[in-house]
């Protein structure tokens, strides 16, 4: 197949990349290296530099003897975007080219307004690339699980049913983010739904949860190919940033009381999530919405854990409450329902103590590298 994948360079781009290349596909990589710039803009580096995109590719061809085409400029460019989509013709194109850091898009208003322009740009450009240039084209957009927020119902899988004065009738699910980097992508669910019964255009909306991990089957070929890990309280993930922190001798940042629960997954499970939903496109004129995790997890559960397991492998970890620099709830109810991807045979990888030594392991070689002013909230909701 034909897939084009946008934000190629980012932690989840370019394992997709490399895993769909592998696979036989015939992948384009875009990318305008928007991520690298905010992480220097707010000293977030990740814990290793990675090269650049083009370089990725040439170590990855030597490694497999596949290749991954790239191009780089900003996907918001609806003269970029359209040019690449006309010239390529894909027949998926799989959507990570946005600002995906909540903290970020709270940051101020420049990174607020940035994160609002960049991330309803990019699906805006791309949806009308399709509708001019490739309209049977089945884009996979990643959205968020936090589009829900935490309400005190279970959650269903994009659409709810509702029966009112004795009517029914079906809707997406209530959406209530929780930043405004979430809000980006409730709008943009918005956006596409709009477009999809409309031009009938093929959308799968993967709502994914916070993903952890640090290496997949081709970035273990060659450390080069490793994505880029962050542990900042910027771009980094919360088990991510749990390891780097057990491995670093800082306490276990729990926010607040620490029961804030969500829907993980492994980066691994982000590969096949995003290749199951390629193979089996939705229909024309439908939106799929995906609930993408594999297993909820409070962030004290996800504490203990990495504390478990690193004080086994000989570290001396500490798990320690800090004020919760987010507005969120910290004891609430959480039940989101997750079949979709079952059905279209996700094999889970789930977060057994032999995958989070794996990860701990992995990080300690980079230990000399960790840079303990980067861990601490720096950003505040209010
Ligand atoms: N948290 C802590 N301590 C930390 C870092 C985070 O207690 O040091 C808490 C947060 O307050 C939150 C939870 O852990 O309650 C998850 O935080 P996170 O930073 O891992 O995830 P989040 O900001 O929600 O965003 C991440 C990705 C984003 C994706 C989202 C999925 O950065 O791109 O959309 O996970 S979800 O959370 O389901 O919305």
């Amino acid at each position: 197949m034909k897939i084009l994948i946008l934000g190629a360079d980012g932690y989840l781009g370019w394992p997709t990349a490399m895993h769909l290349a592998n696979k036989g596909h015939s992948v384009l990589a875009v990318d305008n290296y928007a991520r690298r710039t905010m992480a220097l803009e707010t000293s977030s580096e990740a814990l290793f530099a990675a090269p650049n995109l083009l370089e990725r590719a040439k170590i990855f061809k030597e490694s497999t003897g596949e290749e991954i085409d790239v191009r780089i400029g900003d996907c918001a460019e609806m003269d970029f975007i359209g040019e690449i989509v006309r010239d390529f013709q894909p027949e998926c194109v799989v959507h990570y080219a946005e600002q995906p850091s909540a903290p970020y898009s709270m940051r101020g208003p420049r990174e607020a307004r940035f994160t609002l322009e960049n991330n309803l740009g990019t699906t805006f450009s791309l949806i009308w690339a399709m509708i001019q240039h490739a309209p049977n084209c089945h884009m996979v957009k990643l959205g968020t699980m936090g589009e829900y927020g935490t309400p005190n119902i279970d959650i269903e899988e994009g659409w709810i049913d509702i029966n009112h004065n004795g009517r029914s009738d079906k809707f997406l699910f209530p959406r209530q983010a929780g930043s405004l980097y979430h809000t980006t992508k409730v709008l943009d669910t918005d956006l596409l739904w709009f477009y999809v019964r409309t031009y009938g255009l093929a959308v799968t909306d993967l709502m994914q949860g916070p993903v952890y991990g640090i290496s997949t089957a081709e970035s273990d070929l060659d450390d080069r190919l490793m994505p880029h890990f962050h542990y900042d309280d910027i771009f980094g993930t919360v088990v991510n940033r749990f390891v780097t922190q057990a491995v670093s001798g800082v306490p276990l940042t729990v926010y607040g009381k620490g029961g804030q629960t969500r829907g993980y997954l492994n980066l691994n499970d982000t590969l096949q999530c995003v290749e199951l939903a390629t193979n089996s496109p939705a229909e024309k004129g439908e939106l799929r919405v995906l609930n993408q995790f594999t297993e909820q997890f409070s962030v004290n559960q996800l504490a203990e854990k990495v504390s478990e397991v690193g004080n086994r492998l000989g570290l001396n970890v500490e798990i320690n409450s800090v004020e919760n620099p987010r507005k969120e709830l910290e004891d609430h109810y959480y039940n989101a329902k997750h079949s979709g991807l079952l059905d279209l045979g996700l094999e889970p990888n789930l977060l057994t103590d032999d995958i989070m030594a794996g990860i701990i392991t992995k990080v300690q070689q980079y230990q000399s590298s960790i840079d303990k002013s980067k861990i601490l909230p720096r950003v505040k909701w209010s």
